[in-house]
């Protein structure tokens, strides 16, 4: 299954991955999943979103089901386990319970949730948002892309059916119990000297747009004081964000640029950037964020919030069960967010498995975990099935 998708949408130049929704690359993943769900003999179901879910046995007649996976799309050079060690370890799961002759007493069912990372169109967890409510499909549908194509352009080239884009009830009630499986996106596990831990909470974080206007002048021609340079201002934002993650205790990062003219001789008329803001708790994080809005009211700039995420604690009784099942594994929350967090916000039963990454990076073509590791995962998950399912 990994040399299967190890190929899929790899930049050759970064050596990451550029998988964004609703792309032909998207398109490929998708075909994967079917594939590998069709040849183990799961139904495969889409819902409102697009997102995909395999079944083992009928949910609407003996449901609700364990449901276990994660997401295929990445990041801008994105490494390879974000996401994909997720699905991958849910159907590998899947075969190491059939071949213990493992009789499950509920349906069982794998899933690739759709546009997590939000890459393209903006917003996480779209796929998973959209069917639980959290993002309004009207507002979903309009979203645009760099090119300036709409996600419901996009949704509908695709040959879904725009017109079911929304909340989807009928695909929620057949939840009993989500599992995310996930790399983890941090040092806990190798500073713990542990293979595998059971998640808490994700933290608080969000999105927020800021854009900043300038007047566009000769850049050989323009005395330096009388500029008034976008540009200047998109610097002074920077560096208003770092001050603000240091004071408050969280982390805030500026990760997307969009410049115009973006011309070299061109003084900038407008300077777009998205602002990611994250702590441990929500107060933290809007105090950042109120913050950099003084920098950029001052710099006569504005602030719009694309995405907020609360503080979502996982069911506390499920992640200690879970965690002692599994020989007291550690539990360590996430400041990065997840589906399994917009399903437990949407009041599903959910938690996550985290896997260890001996260096910590993710987001990035050097995310990695070790081979043992990734075992003791699906290891970790068949245990978990088989007490949810058994
Ligand atoms: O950004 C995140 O926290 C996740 O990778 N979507
Ligand atoms: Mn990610
Ligand atoms: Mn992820």
């Amino acid at each position: 299954m990994w040399a299967a998708l190890e190929p899929i949408g790899r930049d050759a130049r970064s050596g990451g991955y550029r998988r964004f929704a609703w792309t032909d690359e998207d398109a490929i993943l998708r075909e994967w999943f079917a594939g590998e769900a069709g040849a183990r003999g799961l139904d495969v179901l889409e819902d409102r979103a697009g997102n995909q879910w395999a079944w083992l046995g009928d949910p609407d007649a003996h449901g609700p089901g364990v449901v276990v996976g994660s997401h295929l799309d990445s990041v801008p050079d994105g490494g390879a386990y974000d996401g994909p060690l997720g699905v991958v370890s849910s159907f590998a799961a899947l075969d190491a319970l059939r071949d213990k002759g493992f009789r499950p007493s509920r349906p069982l069912a794998v899933v690739n949730f759709g546009d997590e990372e939000g890459a393209r169109f903006g917003i996480a967890c779209a796929g998973s948002r959209l069917i639980t409510g959290a993002l309004d499909a009207e507002r979903a549908r309009g979203l645009s892309d760099v090119d300036g194509t709409s996600l419901g352009e996009a949704f509908a080239r695709s040959g879904r059916r725009l017109e079911h884009l929304g909340p989807d009830r009928e695909t929620l009630a057949r939840i009993g119990t989500f599992v995310e499986l996930h790399v983890e996106q941090g040092r806990g596990l190798v500073d713990l000297g542990r293979s595998v831990a059971v998640g808490t909470a994700i933290r608080p974080h969000g999105r927020w747009r800021i854009d900043l206007v300038g007047t566009a002048n000769h850049a050989g021609t323009t005395l330096m004081a009388d500029r008034d340079d976008a540009m200047q201002a998109f610097a002074h934002l920077v560096k208003s964000a770092r001050i603000a993650a240091v004071e408050h205790d969280g982390v805030a990062t500026v990760g997307k640029v969009q410049v115009t003219p973006n011309g070299v001789n061109a003084i900038p008329s407008h300077v777009t950037a998205w602002l990611d803001a994250r702590a441990a708790t929500e107060d933290q994080v809007q105090a950042i964020v109120a913050d950099v809005g003084d920098k950029v009211e001052s710099l006569r700039g504005t602030v719009t919030e694309e995405s907020w995420t609360g503080a979502t604690p996982f069911d506390g009784t499920l992640a200690t069960d879970l965690a002692g099942l599994l020989d007291d594994v550690p539990l360590l929350d996430s400041g990065a967010g997840h589906d399994a967090g917009i399903l437990a916000a949407a009041g599903i039963p959910a938690a996550m498995l985290f896997v260890r990454n001996p260096t910590g990076v993710s987001h990035s073509p050097a995310e990695f975990a070790e081979r043992d590791d990734c075992h003791a995962g699906v290891d970790a998950l068949v245990r978990v099935i088989e007490r949810l399912a058994g």
